[in-house]
This record gives C-alpha cells, sequence and structure tokens, in this order.
C-alpha cells in the first residue's frame, strides 16, 4: 500500500465518524418530528386527552389491559401511536383567529385532525379518563419550545352536554377566561373559575402561540366533583 492510501484511509477512519454524525444530526433537524420540530406543547393538567394517555400508557403501551381499562386511550393507540407520542403537536397554523371555519363540529378535540390522520382518534365518543376537578382550576400549559401566548381562551363544555355520548361541537361549549398575554417560558400557570358544572365535562383550550400564526386546540376531561 502507497503512504498516499494509507493517509487516505487514516482519514476516512477519522472523518467517517464525524461525517456520520453530523448526517445524522441533520437527518433528525429535518424529520418532521423531531428535533426542534417537535418542540411544541399542551395542557398538562388538567391533561389533555393525548397527554394523559400518554402519562399512563405511554411506558406501558404494550399492556392488553389497556382495552378494558381505558377503551378511549386504546383505540387511540390502535389508530396511530403517534397520537400518544406527539402528545405535544396539536397545532394548526395561519388561521387568524377564525378557529370555526377551520374547525368542525365533531373533529375540535383533534384540532381539525391537524397533523393529518394523527389525530382524529381524539375525537371519538366515549368514557375518556376523567382528571376531578373543583370549581376553581389552575391550567398548566408545557411548552417545550417556550414559544410564549398571545392568549389562552378556555370554555367548559355546557352542563347537559355528554361528552360520552355526544360529539363535542362549539355550540356545546360556555367561554370561562380569555387570558392576556404570556411572556415565552416553558411553563404557564392561570386560575379559571369554572362553577356550576357536575359531572364529567370537557375543557377545551385555545394556546395562541407567539412565535407565528401558531394554534393549539386541546380538550381536556374532567370531573367536576
Ligand atoms: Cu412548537
Amino acid at each position: 500500500m502507497s503512504p498516499h492510501a494509507l493517509s487516505r484511509r487514516w482519514t476516512m477512519r477519522v472523518i467517517g465518524p464525524v461525517l456520520a454524525a453530523v448526517l445524522g444530526l441533520t437527518a433528525l433537524f429535518l424529520s418532521p418530528w423531531n428535533g426542534s420540530a417537535s418542540a411544541h406543547g399542551t395542557i398538562v393538567e388538567p391533561a389533555s386527552r393525548s397527554y394523559d394517555c400518554w402519562q399512563r400508557w405511554g411506558s406501558d403501551f404494550q399492556n392488553p389491559a389497556m382495552e378494558q381499562e381505558d377503551p378511549m386511550c386504546w383505540q387511540a393507540w390502535q389508530a396511530n401511536p403517534n397520537t400518544m407520542w406527539n402528545w405535544m403537536s396539536l397545532f394548526r397554523e395561519n388561521m387568524a383567529g377564525n378557529f370555526q371555519a377551520y374547525i368542525p363540529d365533531g373533529s375540535l378535540c383533534s384540532d381539525g385532525d391537524a397533523q393529518s390522520g394523527l389525530a382524529s382518534s381524539l375525537d371519538t365518543v366515549g368514557k375518556w379518563h376523567t382528571t376531578n376537578v373543583s370549581s376553581n382550576i389552575t391550567m398548566h400549559l408545557h411548552d417545550q419550545a417556550s414559544h410564549g401566548a398571545d392568549y389562552f381562551k378556555v370554555y367548559v363544555s355546557k352542563q347537559g352536554y355528554n361528552p360520552e355520548t355526544q360529539p363535542l361541537g362549539w355550540g356545546n361549549l360556555d367561554l370561562i377566561t380569555t387570558t392576556g398575554k404570556f411572556a415565552p417560558a416553558t411553563d404557564y400557570t392561570f386560575n379559571i373559575n369554572a362553577s356550576g358544572y357536575t359531572g364529567h365535562h370537557v375543557i377545551y383550550t385555545i394556546w395562541q402561540a407567539s412565535h407565528l400564526d401558531q394554534t393549539y386546540l386541546i380538550c381536556s376531561d374532567v370531573n367536576f366533583g
């Protein structure tokens, strides 16, 4: 082997792994579900449908008991595992505030099937697992990428509407709170007062992020005690 070929082999032995690492990182950031592209957020308390499934089944997703114990998370998992893994990705862009024009009745919990096919199972009518709440609720949104918030709008489903038997439409919601702006941070909390409700309700949160016209529309199932 010539000295020239030898030094070329040596160079590739050093540069090869570096090149592979760089290519790997590039692929990671270009892939829509990885890297910075997946840095989003959701309501973690009271947990959104997909976050709640991920919290309770994310590390136990092969447990056959999920089908009986939690049929709503089970059907979501069956439809598309990404619904749980991407609990932070339920957003749409460029709606300019016209949410009702873009999100038809019956598809509110999937953000009008945002991310095409990711999450239509979140609209399934049935016995979603609920978080127990009182009329004073601290809402907590976790924002992986510190997008900030122009505002949050929070609705509660009307007394008499049954999320276990009826699809959710805009007409089923009472507007409870519209907040002001929040500076970019990883966690935002604010209180809402929702009195006069009993039993299973959906809290519907609209998070208007500040970095882009990017809107997250999020269903959390609660049980008012
Ligand atoms: Cu984001």
